[in-house]
């Protein structure tokens, strides 16, 4: 039994859930940890099981400790190293002196049997970005190395990215990958004449890849988080993919030009941090007051200058429009709920629920709409969401209640509640069809774009062309006039077709 212990203290997983616990964190919900702890020990006892059907015969000496946990992936029964590391020193053997630049590193990845893009980090992981270029040796010792401690994708990727003796990714770690995808891939040639906003990209994709993969929110990427999630198949996809906007889970330009414009629109002074004020004009102030203070609080933001300075960076902004946008996701849900638990207990209370909808029935009564007393909308919400534990909403009822956004839509978010009174049956529909169409994400994505477009082709051409010859490198104040100018400039020689993607293609996904 202690033995288990010990071997379940490994797992940085549970380890990382179990100083939360400890903490009296209210984002560890003791029985997911439980239920995560079940599966654990069945996943235990079966391998345990299957070890000792395979082999009965093995002497089983008393230090002796049953491996049954790989963080870096199970190795395989036959890796032939020397192998693999003769076929990347033939691909050296082809480069001046042996030594490889950055433009080679494209064969040396294929070389590894990588993926195109792990290029920049197999070139930086051998100190590639501090001399210029790679000896044969040096690659092959870092390779070698790699190739016998880490034994699938998602390993790999973290040992060649992180900084020396970390075992998780941080955000800064992917900006040098990241980069060389701006620099390199061919659906983002266009960003070249435009230097000042490939950050702006680079924040958005690492953002959506934090949002989407890191499931923990500690900031820090860890293998299983990394193998879990679909990241590294689309970083393969890169390969194949010569247009990003297929990309819509982490890598699409259009995407990121919708997030920007929307960014753009409420930072009125192109600083680039909006105040309260700012993003409560966000879609209309869609958004009740007391939730953008919420927000403001820093329960759900990365940046400390949120709370102390009231000022929100472009980077928290991300995460902020693709939970409102698509309050069904996890990340969403666990966005919102972080929001409407104001005092962190894991529960939100009668107390809380009715703390926002104060302003949500005042903001009704403004609209000429009669609203609901608070006590049959919480019957309705009940009702909606159905608590294991009477009068009091977990995370997990919400997870597992699948109309989270319902919910979510009638305590803050005044257009939402509207549509979906007025829309009732079509959301019992949207729910039936959930997950074989386009994530509320990727529509309202797909639908802005358009309207970007559409907005930019209305503007007078002439007035474009005398905005495209004002002189360059004006200063810091002016320079979100200049790349207002540069965002509307990228679409237009790219979207006709892509637009008619959109409006010809019905299975456009
Ligand atoms: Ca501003
Ligand atoms: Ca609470």
């Amino acid at each position: 039994m202690r033995m288990k212990e010990l071997s379940l203290r490994q797992d940085p997983d549970l380890r990382k859930e179990l100083a939360f616990l400890a903490r009296g964190c209210d984002f560890v919900l003791p029985s997911r940890f439980k239920k995560r702890l079940q599966e654990f020990h069945q996943g235990q006892a079966g391998a345990q099981a299957k070890a000792k059907a395979e082999a009965p015969a093995a002497p089983v000496l008393s230090e002796s400790i049953p491996k049954f946990y790989f963080p870096r992936g199970r190795p395989p029964a036959n890796l032939d190293v020397d192998g693999l590391i003769s076929s990347v020193e033939k691909t050296f053997a082809r480069f001046p002196g042996e030594r490889a630049t950055i433009e080679d590193m494209g064969q040396v990845a294929k070389a590894c049997e990588c993926p195109l893009f792990w290029k920049v980090p197999l070139f930086n992981a051998a100190g590639g970005d501090r001399t210029g270029s790679v000896s044969v040796h040096k690659f092959v010792a870092m390779w070698r190395k790699t190739l016998q401690t880490c034994h699938d994708a998602a390993a790999k990727f973290v040992h060649l990215l992180a900084k020396p003796g970390c075992n998780y990714l941080e955000q800064e770690d992917l900006f040098p990958f990241l980069q060389d995808v701006v620099d390199t891939h061919p659906g983002l040639a266009f960003m070249e004449e435009a230097p000042d906003f490939h950050t702006r990209y680079i924040t958005t994709v690492t953002q959506r890849i934090f949002y989407t993969v890191n499931r923990s929110w500690t900031g820090r990427i860890t293998y299983s988080e990394l193998r879990k999630s679909n990241f590294l198949q689309n970083v393969a996809l890169l390969d194949q993919e010569d247009d990003v906007n297929q990309l819509t889970e982490f890598f699409s330009y259009h995407h990121f030009y919708v997030i920007y414009c929307k960014f753009w629109e409420l930072d009125t002074d192109h600083d680039l941090y909006i105040d309260e004020r700012d993003l409560a004009r966000h879609n209309d102030q869609t958004i009740s007051h007391k939730m953008i203070e919420r927000i403001f609080s820093g329960t759900v933001t990365r940046d400390r200058r949120v709370h102390k300075e009231g000022r929100m960076s472009y980077g928290d902004f991300v995460w902020f429009l693709i939970s409102e946008v698509d309050t069904k996701t996890d990340t969403s849900m666990e966005y919102w709920f972080r929001c409407m638990d104001l005092d962190g207990d894991g529960v939100l209370s009668m107390y809380e629920l009715e703390f926002f909808y104060q302003e949500q029935y005042l903001k009704l009564e403004a609209r000429a709409v009669d609203p609901m007393p608070f006590q049959d909308c919480l019957c309705q919400m009940l009702d909606l969401v159905k608590p294991e534990v009477e009068g009091k909403i977990t995370l997990r009822d919400l997870k597992r209640c699948k109309r989270s956004h319902i919910f979510f839509d009638t305590f803050f978010n005044i257009e939402k509640y509207l549509n979906h009174e007025q829309r009732i049956l079509s959301v019992e529909r949207e729910i039936e069809t959930e997950g074989q169409e386009m994530s509320d994400w990727e529509r309202f994505a797909a639908e802005e774009y358009k309207l970007l477009v559409a907005e930019e082709e209305e503007t007078d051409p002439d007035q474009i062309y005398e905005d495209h010859l004002s002189p360059p490198g004006q200063h810091i104040s002016e320079l979100g006039l200049w790349t207002k100018r540069h965002l509307f400039e990228f679409p237009t020689a790219h979207c006709g077709l892509d637009l008619e993607e959109y409006e010809n293609d019905d299975d456009y996904e």
